[in-house]
């Protein structure tokens, strides 16, 4: 064992919480085994042998953006080429089919567009309750949130614009927007978006008015090791201020996401290698102590490292997934679907035991199309 990962491994035994410096030396080392094994504990001492996935579909509503981020390859300005937003129309129809094809919840996310009205968010909110309501929706991220505060002329008053959104059929935020919680970073990657204590005010509004959120750290491009350890602190603070107000909300899951480069400005960087994708799905089950959840996101991490990393900390795979357009890894086609097969045998292959949840995590019993939320009384199928 790296001897640097003795002391971390004692307090892991002993649910001790790690230090920052503890953080920089899982990053840090090549004794991976360890490492992994670690996480693996604290993962089965929460969840035991269970990997949970859902069935859902993301929507991203619009390309246009105000913002010109470094490491984004999705952004377009109005009137560029391959520039798109959805009339409520589309985005009604595109819910509908999720809801016949049995998804559980409908993750929606765009660009900062100039010109579309706040009515247009809760419009298209409640159009898609109204047509298609069992599908949780998890939609805008912190980023977007702030952005429809300035448009509804209420910048100082997120909650009311949450809870604007709430009454309009939010059922919880994503965890997208983050990046790297660091002035360095933000003003060379992603100047002009809010910075780390906007994104946790949101969050923690969002909790205090009882809505589930996620978070997210975009790894990989240009910040430090200790620059990432710092992000996952803030994290594991606000979520222990959620936890000691007893905020009806809370973080649920921590998704790392690694920086793909291609046909974004930052091109020339190589992007994270497989085994620091492993590291840090690891760190950050290990750092996170208090967050139920470790997501990968196999869309950006592939279907393959996910699978290895159900014995690296991670115990949730986000999911059938059909039409996603921010990343592509390996090509252009925006169609990256896996089906429920798929997804349960990458987990059966690991010798773990896949559950289908629902945005909320409950277990979710299903008979092709149709499903409910599973009864205490009831047996998992
Ligand atoms: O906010 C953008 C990131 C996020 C790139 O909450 C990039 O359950 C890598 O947040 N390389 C959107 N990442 C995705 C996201 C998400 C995904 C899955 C589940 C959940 C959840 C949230 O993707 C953006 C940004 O941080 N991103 N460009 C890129 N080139």
């Amino acid at each position: 064992m790296d001897s640097a990962l003795k002391n971390i491994s004692d307090k892991v035994e002993n649910q001790i919480r790690l230090t920052p410096e503890d953080g920089l030396a899982l990053l840090q080392t090549n004794d991976i085994w360890t490492l992994c094994e670690l996480a693996d504990k604290v993962k089965r001492r929460l969840h035991g042998d269970l990997v949970y996935y859902n069935i859902n579909r993301h929507l991203n509503y619009s390309n246009i953006c105000a913002l010109s981020c470094k490491f984004c390859a999705f952004y377009r300005k109005k009137d560029q080429d391959g520039a798109y937003e959805y009339s409520i129309e589309q985005a009604v129809e595109e819910a509908t089919k999720a809801q016949a094809a049995g998804a559980t919840e409908m993750h929606i996310v765009g660009g900062l567009h100039p010109f579309l009205p706040f009515s247009y968010y809760t419009d298209m909110l409640s159009a898609i309750r109204d047509a298609a309501p069992s599908l949780h929706i998890k939609a805008f991220t912190a980023v977007e949130i702030v952005h429809l505060a300035r448009i509804s002329k209420r910048p100082d008053d997120l909650k009311a614009v949450l809870s604007d959104l709430k009454d309009a059929g939010l059922g919880s935020l994503p965890g997208g927007g983050a990046e790297v919680f660091d002035d360095r970073v933000h003003d060379e990657a992603f100047k002009g978006k809010i910075r780390s204590d906007k994104w946790i005010q949101v969050h923690n509004d969002s909790h205090e008015l009882g809505i589930m959120s996620n978070a997210t750290i975009l790894y990989g491009h240009i910040e430090s090791l200790q620059d990432r350890i710092h992000h996952l602190c803030m994290l594991r603070e606000a979520q222990d201020d959620a936890i000691a107000r007893d905020l009806p909300g809370r973080f649920q899951t921590v998704i790392p996401l690694p920086f793909i480069p291609d046909d974004s400005e930052l091109e020339h960087l190589p992007g994270p290698t497989g085994l620091e994708n492993l590291k840090m799905l690891a760190t950050c089950r290990l750092m996170l102590d208090n967050f139920p959840h470790v997501k990968a996101f196999w869309i950006m991490q592939t279907l393959e490292l996910s699978q290895l990393a159900l014995h690296a900390g991670v115990d949730d795979l986000d999911g059938t997934v059909v039409w996603y357009d921010i990343t592509h890894v390996g090509g252009e086609n925006t169609h990256q679907e896996i089906g429920v097969t798929q997804l349960r045998t990458a987990a059966i292959e690991a010798g773990l035991v896949p559950v289908e949840r629902d945005t909320l995590y409950r277990p979710v019993i299903r008979d092709s199309a149709t499903w409910h939320i599973k009864a205490e009384s009831e047996a998992t199928v």
